[in-house]
């Protein structure tokens, strides 16, 4: 096992992972930026490095930087939490390199997923089910008009390079087809420098599922089960929960063995999601991330297992302290997105925390670097705390995320809590009766959000 591991990151992640790492004795170090000096990763961590300038291009993304404060401190391994670097084939390339280990999976998994195109290949070719659509990528206008009087329409154009929404494009007819077949070009090369596109059937109305995978990268692998992370604004998810209200326990196994045994097929190592678009009770692959997502803890509470210790013993090389038969669900489980944001737009909203007071009880969880005193700088994401509540049931989840709702103070700046209790008012959220369009409606309804 390693003796000491770097956190290649900042925020309730590093933290999340610096936990982890001294619960199994291992020293950790973490890097931060000059604007990060008086932040909380940096005062649990062991030891530290200031990495460079506030900008994230000149510190978190520095690779230079990172590989030195390595050879500084004597860490062994990196953990490069979510975000960042956490799916560049290139810095684990270079960690290896240096005679470093990536708490991760490959450079050529990461390579392979991040090419949205070569990875629905894959995972067509090892029997996981896909959303109909082109067979590679579709390199004229006139392939994809073939294509789309074929499949019928509306069909979504994509960047095979794209993620987060950016190179994606629906065209409703045949004569919407060369309007959004060449803004998707456009995007994909002006985002990703690569325009190559793929076609698919677009889903009007589906559930966003997520399969939770871990391998060993030695040919075994298993499922935890689904995250239902429909609820989103803008591609940014905002409320999270597993197991997924429309899943049943014989769709889970079927889904999930098809997952698991698609990751043992290629040596799959470490924490991996295969998302998929879930509709009339099918699922259709979509993309597949390589990372430990920030959603993880739903996983965690109804599984009780630490994902990141999974993480840190398969990168050093033992086994997962699980097989597919210990892992059996228990309850249920929501996380909320606790950003500093201002409603109704969303918009940014750093500054000073006057007074910070997590929620806590049976059944609460509260990820969050914050403290009383601590300035949220402008230079990052906005996403200041995760609230994880676990319940018997999805009835006793809700409430309990009502009540530590109540109880969580976060005073200085503005909040999505908010946003949650008008939610919890919300009979869908109750019944479970929401789709990926059903948060853009309703705040667009009752928030006037453009
Ligand atoms: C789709 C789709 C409908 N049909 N693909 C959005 C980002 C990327 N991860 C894939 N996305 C979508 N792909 C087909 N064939 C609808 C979306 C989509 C979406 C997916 C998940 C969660 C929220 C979403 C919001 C808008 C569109």
């Amino acid at each position: 096992m390693f003796n000491k591991i770097l956190v290649a990151n900042r925020g309730e992640i590093a933290l999340r992972v610096i936990r982890a790492a001294r619960e199994m004795g291992i020293a950790s170090v973490a890097v931060h930026s000059t604007a990060d000096s008086d932040a909380m990763h940096v005062r649990m961590a062991d030891e530290s490095v200031c990495i460079g300038p506030p900008s994230s291009q000149d510190s978190y993304l520095s690779v230079p930087a990172i590989i030195a404060a390595c050879e500084i401190t004597g860490a062994e391994a990196i953990h490069p939490g979510y975000g960042f670097l956490s799916e560049n084939a290139g810095f684990v390339q270079i960690i290896e390199d240096h005679g470093l280990t990536f708490i991760g999976p490959t450079a050529e998994h990461i390579r392979m997923m991040g090419d949205k195109i070569t990875a629905k290949d894959t995972m067509k070719a090892l029997g996981v089910p896909c959303v109909p659509g082109s067979d590679g990528g579709v390199a004229t206008l006139e392939e994809a008009q073939r294509l789309g009087a074929e499949m019928g329409y509306p069909v979504i154009i994509k960047a095979t390079a794209g993620g987060g929404g950016k190179g994606m494009k629906v065209a409703e007819s045949a004569a919407d087809m060369e309007r959004a077949y060449r803004t998707a070009r456009a995007e994909g090369k002006s985002n990703f420098g690569n325009d190559e596109v793929y076609i698919e059937k677009y889903l009007t109305t589906p559930r966003h599922i997520e399969i939770q995978v871990f391998g060993d990268g030695k040919g075994r692998a298993v499922h935890l089960g689904e995250r239902d992370c429909s609820l989103q604004r803008r591609h940014q998810k905002v409320f999270e929960e597993a197991p997924g209200p429309s899943i049943t326990p014989e769709e889970r196994a079927r889904i999930g063995k098809i997952c698991a045994d698609a990751c043992a097929n290629i040596n799959y190592i470490g924490a991996g999601t295969i998302e998929f678009l879930y509709e009339n009770g099918e699922f259709y692959f979509i993309e597949m991330n390589t990372r430990l997502q920030v959603e993880h803890p739903v996983t965690e509470a109804i599984f009780g297992v630490d994902l990141v210790r999974e993480q840190i013993r398969v990168a050093a090389g033992l086994p997962m302290t699980f097989e597919q038969d210990d892992l059996t669900i228990n309850g249920h489980s929501i996380e909320v997105r606790i950003n500093a944001e201002k409603l109704p737009n969303f918009s940014p909203c750093p500054g000073k925390i006057t007074q910070y007071h997590a929620p806590g009880g049976l059944g609460v969880r509260m990820d969050s670097a914050l403290y009383d005193g601590y300035s949220i700088p402008p230079y990052y994401d906005s996403l200041i705390g995760k609230l994880i509540v676990h319940g018997r049931d999805r009835p006793e989840a809700l409430a309990r995320l009502n009540r530590a709702l109540g109880e969580l103070i976060v005073d200085g700046v503005d909040t999505t809590v908010p946003l949650f209790h008008a939610l919890l008012q919300e009979k869908d959220i109750h019944t479970g009766g929401y789709n990926i369009h059903w948060l853009e409606h309703w705040l667009e309804t009752n928030l006037g959000d453009a």
